[in-house]
């Protein structure tokens, strides 16, 4: 009897189903004052999909196959492994690099001492794009956000006492992947240990590079050839590497800090999308599914919408293992489970009150884990300001470790599993990105969806949509638009910063000392057949990859290597297309006032100066990350300003170059990585030569406030206005406007 009662079993209902739901919609009409209890309680989430005030069982029943549904089981919506967390916790893997391979090192390994369980290499833009350190193009990013690799011997200090066959090593890289997996390739070989022993990731997701990310180096068709190459060197000589980690996280999370970006189901589809992609990538280079699928491993964004997070894993789950029987039939069961890594959300953190992020951050990691992923990142709470430093890094690593050892949260697998609301969820979102990714393929995949500009564009279009409802207030951001406070500061933080000029000048010492003892002549043949390869169609005898290895072993530099590719390649170049209409058609009655506002300053400029304010929107150096920018774009167009958005990666010379041919009134620079405090000066320097310093410069993105060396160097240098994260449109648009127009006439 005891055992019954604790349970439940045997316990006789005192009422019906329906006289449960009847007693329920009795109640809520009353607290609703007689109205219609769904509409007055319910919503609609950031995914358009409506939300019942309350779920029962009437809402799974139509959801076939749940009863059978277990983790580590076919179609593993619980899961990849039966036993979840109870035979495994999660991998804390923080991401992380700065400066030169020394200092990285040496942190990688005080935090491995501290509790981290995996290495997560960060590398600086410079070597993302394909440039060695000393190129002219890339003074402002040298070191600044992430850490410099210029060849094998900057490699082997990074992985200094760290035992490559002993610990996982994931590496962020895309653009540059050919040169830095053939590094690390040779680090390892140089270490004593082979490439069968390597365990680890590389990111590798060119795809989401265009949609989102921008650290592409050569055009899409050319670049997925590399990745078949890096497939089919991997499944024979790395077996145990992860050769791509197909990515989402940039696609929600990259929008810019605060700032907007996809929907977690826009996201999901995407990605899987993505996924299909390069399972064709890897038959077209003569592997079957069973080659590679098993060792596919994506990676998400968890952002602040705790239910949608934790079913959107679910889903991925769900609909990845479908999608791989139906279209590519594998034999190994192993192809169909969906293994994931999940960083908490950028996009969420922000620079007002910033302690506010710590507990952004636990909450995302809960869905996280929630959701069931393998690995996880947690954001410092200073990220929206600069890099981390020890401290918040160490409180980051402290919230996944409290989280595994002390809620209780790895002593059942899929906790939330049953959940009326989550398997609801699940479905829904399962079945809207299943859409998303029909539509995808029936353009013939995601490279020529991305050829013909779909994703970029859709996926701009929600953010603007996104900046709108957090303009307008609807969507709440605690300290930025809603209780914020009055005439705040910012609390003083201690934030790192990196020695530009520095790592500069070590990094060039050592790229001199390689190029001066290696054997020229070896090095120069190896970069003549990495050459040769690029366009030749006899893959097998001519991996990209093994080249890169052998070309990388004479010492070539990630320079030289990408050079070898982009002479027969070339270097691709976004086209500059901008989503107009959805900023303005999304502020809704809340916003409108405001947008009124804006529309009557513009037209007084326009009375006084004959022409409607012109504004360039320009990102210098290698920061690609752009959506701050597009949003800011399509926010101002639709407000009334002319803009003109330059292409990415310039330099300050050419913007100032387009500001004299658009003649623009203001230039807007836009700096998520860094680059800014030689950069804009340089700029201004630069608009002065050319005759241009009536023009405002205003800068946006993550300039440092709570320090006064960025804010009052970039101030001091002649900048106008500041505009951090969690800026609204329209201020900037009024502020900007305010500072064009003479007093009286304003
Ligand atoms: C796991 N294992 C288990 C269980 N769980 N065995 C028994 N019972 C269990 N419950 C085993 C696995 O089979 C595996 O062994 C080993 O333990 C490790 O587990 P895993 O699930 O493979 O975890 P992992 O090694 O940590 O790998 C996780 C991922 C991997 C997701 C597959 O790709 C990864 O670590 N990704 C990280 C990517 C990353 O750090 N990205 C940084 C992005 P076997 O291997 O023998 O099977 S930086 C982001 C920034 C923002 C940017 O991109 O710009």
């Amino acid at each position: 009897w005891l055992l019954k009662a604790r349970w439940g079993l045997g316990i006789r209902c005192t009422s019906s189903v329906a006289d449960g739901a009847q007693a329920w919609e009795t109640r809520a009409r009353k607290e609703a004052k007689g109205k219609d209890p769904y509409e007055t309680f319910g919503s609609t989430n950031q995914d358009g999909i409506p939300q019942k005030p309350v779920y029962t069982a009437a809402d799974i029943a139509d959801i076939s196959g749940l009863d059978t549904e277990y983790p580590g089981v076919y179609p593993f919506t619980r899961g990849p492994y039966a036993s979840m967390y109870t035979g495994r916790p999660w991998t804390i893997r923080q991401y992380a690099g700065f400066s030169t391979a020394e200092e990285s090192n040496a942190f990688y390994r005080k935090n491995l001492a501290a509790g981290q369980q995996g290495v997560s290499v960060a590398f600086d833009l410079a070597t993302h794009r394909g440039y060695d350190s000393d190129h002219p193009r890339v003074a402002g990013d040298v070191g600044m956000a992430g850490v410099a690799i210029d060849s094998v011997e900057d490699m082997k200090v990074l992985f200094d006492g760290i035992p490559l066959d002993r610990m996982s090593v994931s590496m962020t890289m895309n653009g540059a992947i050919l040169p830095v997996m053939a590094m690390f390739i040779v680090a390892a070989e140089e270490q004593g240990v082979a490439p069968a022993a390597l365990m680890g990731t590389i990111q590798n997701d060119i795809l989401k590079e265009f949609m989102v990310r921008n650290t592409y180096i050569y055009p899409p068709r050319q670049s997925m050839r590399l990745i078949g190459d890096i497939f089919a060197y991997c499944a024979k000589h790395v077996p145990k590497f992860h050769p791509i980690s197909i990515s989402g996280y940039h696609m929600q999370a990259r929008g810019g800090l605060s700032m907007s970006s996809a929907t977690p189901t826009l996201e999901l589809a995407y990605t899987l999308a993505d996924g299909l992609e390069y399972l064709r990538c890897a038959r077209d280079a003569g592997l079957s599914v069973d080659d590679v699928a098993p060792r596919l491993s994506f990676f998400f964004a968890i952002g602040m919408n705790f239910f949608s997070e934790v079913a959107k894993l679910r889903a991925a789950r769900r609909l990845w293992a479908r999608l791989v029987k139906e279209k590519f039939s594998p034999k190994d069961e192993k192809c169909l489970a969906l293994r994931t890594h999940c960083q908490t959300s950028g996009y969420s953190l922000t620079a007002q009150e910033p302690h506010n992020n710590i507990i952004r951050t636990t909450v995302e990691a809960m869905a996280a884990v929630l959701g069931g992923t393998q690995s996880l990142h947690t954001n410092s709470f200073d990220e929206a300001i600069a890099l981390p430093t020890d401290f918040s890094a160490g409180l980051a690593r402290s919230t996944q470790l409290i989280l595994a050892e002390e809620t209780g949260i790895c002593d059942v697998a899929d906790p939330l599993g049953g959940s009326y609301y989550v398997e609801r969820l699940t479905a829904e979102m399962e079945a809207r990105a299943g859409a998303l990714i029909d539509e995808v393929e029936g353009m013939g995949g995601m490279t020529e969806a991305i050829v013909a500009g779909l994703p970029k564009l859709k996926i701009e279009e929600c953010a603007a949509r996104q900046q709108a409802h957090i303009d307008a207030g609807r969507q709440v951001i605690v300290g930025v638009n809603k209780y914020a406070k009055e005439g705040d500061q910012g609390e003083a933080l201690d934030v790192r910063k990196i020695d530009n000029t520095a790592v500069l000048r070590a990094q060039k010492a050592r790229l001199e000392a390689v190029r001066t003892s290696r054997d020229g002549a070896a090095v120069e043949a190896a970069l003549a057949a990495l050459e040769a390869a690029a366009s030749t169609v006899d893959r097998e005898e001519h991996n990209l990859l093994d080249l890169a290895v052998k070309a990388a072993r004479a010492r070539a530099t990630v320079g030289e290597i990408s050079d070898a590719l982009e002479r027969p390649w070339g270097r691709y170049a976004a086209a500059g297309d901008m989503a107009t209409g959805t900023y303005a058609a999304s502020l809704g009655d809340e916003g409108r006032e405001e947008a009124a506002a804006c529309a009557a300053a513009v037209a007084r400029f326009e009375a006084v100066a004959g022409r409607r304010p012109r504004i360039l929107l320009a990102k210098m150096g290698m920061d690609g990350h752009d959506r701050g920018a597009k949003v800011m774009a399509t926010g101002l167009a639709d407000l009334g300003f002319d803009v003109d958005i330059g292409p990415l990666f310039m330099t300050p010379a050419e913007v100032a170059r387009a500001a004299v041919d658009a003649d623009v009134h203001v230039v807007g620079v836009s700096s998520q990585a860094a680059g800014h405090t030689t950069l804009v000066p340089a700029l201004m320097h630069e608009l002065r030569e050319a005759g241009m310093q009536h023009v405002l410069v205003v800068v946006g993105g993550i300039i440092p406030e709570q320090v006064t060396w960025d804010h009052a160097a970039l101030l001091e240098a002649g900048v106008a206005a500041i505009y951090g994260p969690g800026t609204r449109v329209p201020s900037a648009a009024l502020g900007m406007l305010g500072l064009l127009m003479p007093e009286q006439d304003r």
